[in-house]
């Protein structure tokens, strides 16, 4: 095979943070069981527990302090990718937030030294995330509480059969807060789906530092739903039921230490020298999964290519859109409020990790993962990640060529992706996240909604009684789902090429004809703006049609075009609330589609750093107001995909799951099609 005519090949590395423990975990490498048990320790030892208060110590937070980007990128670049691996990387570090006598600390730990490098309390707005060591101990309040069980014999009702669900209460305007959480209650008996069978018009306020109740009402009584109809679980089901999906392709990845490793495939040239780009897929209690330094292995360059530095789900905002006094406050930021990280151990099934053979192929890979408990202890999530390679029957490229005398041509490719999947399970929603990674360069990052829709019990068991709005769709007897939007904010740190990028907005602009030269009266063309400051790039897609661009600036391809990779949107779903609504002040990065901001540390998590309880004065769009310079400077792209939900009888009881995606699709990234040679 001719070298010149080698194409690149695209093929990704990944660093997982496998139960093998590493000796030298690569720089971006969540933190270790080991790890977690040593911040555990050393805090602990900092935080002794209070007998006066006898509260010790809550760990709302332990994740990966991460080494500045440029300790990493000049660690990464001065070290070949050899085993084993080069013995200086940046110092392992923890951060962690805790709860301790009522106020939010910061805490930051040295892994190699053993000790505390910096505390700090924090004192603006919000708290941080629920764990779900609070949530176990604060929904059992109710059980035996007095005038919630009074509550329940009015309706007839077993407190055995009680199962109860907390809700973070948001913000709307008061001047104190504290850190209070709503709890509704719902009832089993005689299913799994409890969510079907809210307890309707009881409610109480808890009080998580203290963890007490403190608030309590019982407003209004509605029939409890029926458990008939509600069931989801196969065993509990009649048959028939449909047969099993099957792949019979047999993996075309190693999964090697940290390292997932595409094995050479027919027609990759032969040359499988280093071949490869590079993935360290991470994990964080609150972001889930976390993709960095994604690169292309370009063939024709021989050299690794920098695309995604990083890449996550930085906020999940799903507002409900029930005015009435029991739902107003669902207003919920998942990833800041909960985290999506250990989504996958609800506090109700203890284990909801991806399913082999259902959740994922046959042939998948699975990776476990681990975030620390409310008391800092290290828990598995086994089977957090599945990997494997995704042959939908997608043709990459064909053609079929008939114009030639005596020939007829056919050229055609099937499409195949490495898919990264993992399970977020926010009590009643189940959010699958898949990252795949296309042998074209494109990275395209899929979410898919599932599980049980918020329900709301009602006195209705036809539309026709309903004679005002009930702010949702009747979906079974007594059963509202309640309307709500679902907004996915993404982090994407895009290097492309390099770390310094600037934000192109190529317009497509209609033209008309003037001179009547030719029989046309119109055509469009293209007119780029290159975004200078932040206020040139907060953007609300499908108001003109334009192509958003993330270029290099500094590299041009041998034609001459701007190295770049653009963003296809996914479904877009602008927020209908008011922008002075407390809800959307606190969710005001949704008020653009799409965001630039020059990369800071800091500015990480898109509703802030506190987002329970939040005022709004540490988002997004708060940082944007700084109208910072953006051009040919390391950037980051923030871009929301959103769903308004209005839900339908399909939803019930188990909702088909409902999937959007977006793409990061190479631009005048290479030089010509990079799987024109691949078979
Ligand atoms: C607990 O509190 C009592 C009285 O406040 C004090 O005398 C005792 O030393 C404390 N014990 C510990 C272990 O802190
Ligand atoms: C409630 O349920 C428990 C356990 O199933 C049972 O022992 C008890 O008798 C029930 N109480 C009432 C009032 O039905
Ligand atoms: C559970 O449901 C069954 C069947 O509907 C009913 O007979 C029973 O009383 C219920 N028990 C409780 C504790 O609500
Ligand atoms: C539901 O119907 C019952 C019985 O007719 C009535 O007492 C109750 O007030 C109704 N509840 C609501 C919220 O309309
Ligand atoms: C898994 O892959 C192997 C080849 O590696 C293949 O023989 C086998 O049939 C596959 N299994 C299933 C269930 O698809
Ligand atoms: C980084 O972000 C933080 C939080 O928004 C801000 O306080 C700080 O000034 C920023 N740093 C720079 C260099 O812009
Ligand atoms: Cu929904």
């Amino acid at each position: 095979m001719d070298a010149t005519m080698k194409v690149a090949l695209l093929s990704f590395l990944m660093h997982f943070w496998s139960s093998a423990e590493c000796s030298n975990p690569h720089p971006l490498d969540p933190l270790t069981p080991s790890e977690i048990n040593l911040v555990q320790t050393i805090v602990q030892k900092a935080y002794p527990t209070s007998n006066t208060t006898n509260h010790n110590l809550i760990f709302n937070y332990v994740g990966l302090d991460e080494p500045d980007k440029l300790e990493i990128l000049s660690w990464q670049s001065s070290n070949p990718k050899t085993k084993p691996k080069p013995s200086s990387p940046p110092p392992r570090r923890a951060f962690v937030i805790g709860r301790f006598q009522k106020q939010s600390h910061e805490i930051i730990v040295d892994l190699s030294k053993k000790s505390i490098v910096s505390t700090k309390v924090y004192q603006g707005n919000g708290y941080p995330p629920l764990t779900l060591g609070e949530i176990e101990v604060a929904t059992q309040l109710p059980l035996s509480y007095e005038p919630f069980k009074k509550s329940l014999s009015k309706r007839g009702l077993n407190v055995s059969e009680v199962q109860c669900v907390d809700f973070t209460f948001g913000w709307f305007g008061e001047a104190e807060t504290r850190r209070i959480v709503k709890i509704k209650c719902h009832y089993r008996n005689g299913t799994a789906n409890f969510y079907a069978r809210p307890v309707e018009g009881v409610e109480m306020l808890v009080d998580f530092d203290d963890m007490k109740i403190v608030g309590y009402n019982d407003r209004y009584v509605v029939p409890l739903p029926k458990a008939e109809g509600t069931e989801y679980r196969a065993s509990k089901l009649k048959p028939p039921s449909a047969p099993k999906l099957k792949q019979d392709d047999g993996p075309g990845f190693t999964i090697d230490d940290h390292t997932v490793r595409r094995v050479k495939n027919k027609g990759d040239g032969g040359d499988d020298e280093g071949y490869g780009g590079e993935v360290v897929d991470g994990y964080d209690s609150r972001a889930g999964p976390i993709i960095s330094l994604a690169s292309y292995y370009d063939l024709q360059k021989k050299k690794h290519r920098p695309v995604l530095y990083k890449g996550f789900i930085s906020e999940l905002f799903v507002p409900y859109q029930d005015p009435t006094e029991e739902w107003y406050d669902k207003t919920f930021f998942d990833s800041g409020e909960y985290g999506l990280g250990h989504g996958e151990i609800t506090r109700f099934s203890q284990q909801s990790s991806l399913q082999p053979f259902t959740d994922c192929p046959s042939n998948a890979s699975f990776i476990d993962a681990y975030y620390a408990s409310s008391d800092g202890t290290p828990v598995k999530i086994p089977n957090a990640f599945c990997i494997f390679q995704k042959y939908a029957g997608g043709i990459m490229w064909r053609h079929t060529e008939t114009a030639i005398p005596n020939q007829m041509i056919t050229e055609s490719r099937l499409e195949e992706t490495l898919v990264v999947r993992t399970v977020s399970t926010l009590a009643n929603y189940d959010y699958i996240t898949d990252w795949e990674f296309k042998r074209s360069g494109s990275i395209k990052s899929v979410v898919g909604l599932t599980g049980i829709l918020a329900l709301k019990a009602a006195n209705y068991t036809n539309t026709d009684e309903i004679k005002k709005d009930i702010y949702g769709t009747l979906v079974a007897d007594n059963t509202i789902g309640v309307n709500h939007d679902h907004f996915f904010t993404y982090y994407l740190d895009l290097d492309v090429d390099g770390v310094d990028n600037s934000f192109v907005k190529s317009n497509l602009e209609t033209v008309r004809v003037k001179d009547g030269s030719i029989p046309r009266k119109s055509y469009w063309r293209v007119v780029s703006e290159t975004a200078k400051t932040e206020g040139d790039a907060r953007i609300k897609l499908g108001l003109k049609p334009s192509e958003l661009v993330v270029v290099n600036p500094n590299k041009r391809t041998k034609q001459g075009n701007k190295i770049g990779y653009r963003l296809l949107p996914g479904p877009m779903a602008q927020p209908l609330s008011l922008s002075d609504d407390f809800p959307q002040i606190r969710g005001a990065f949704t008020n653009y589609d799409v965001w630039v901001s020059p990369y800071n540390k800091s500015e990480k998590w898109v509703a802030g750093s506190y987002v329970d309880r939040s005022r709004g004065d540490d988002t997004l769009a708060v940082w944007s107001e700084r109208d910072r310079k953006i051009e040919n400077k390391d950037i980051v792209l923030w871009y929301t995909m959103g769903f308004h939900h209005i839900p339908c009888q399909e939803d019930f009881p188990v909702m088909p799951t409902l999937s959007g995606g977006f793409e990061l699709r190479p631009t005048n990234f290479f030089e010509s099609n990079p799987v024109l040679k691949t078979t």
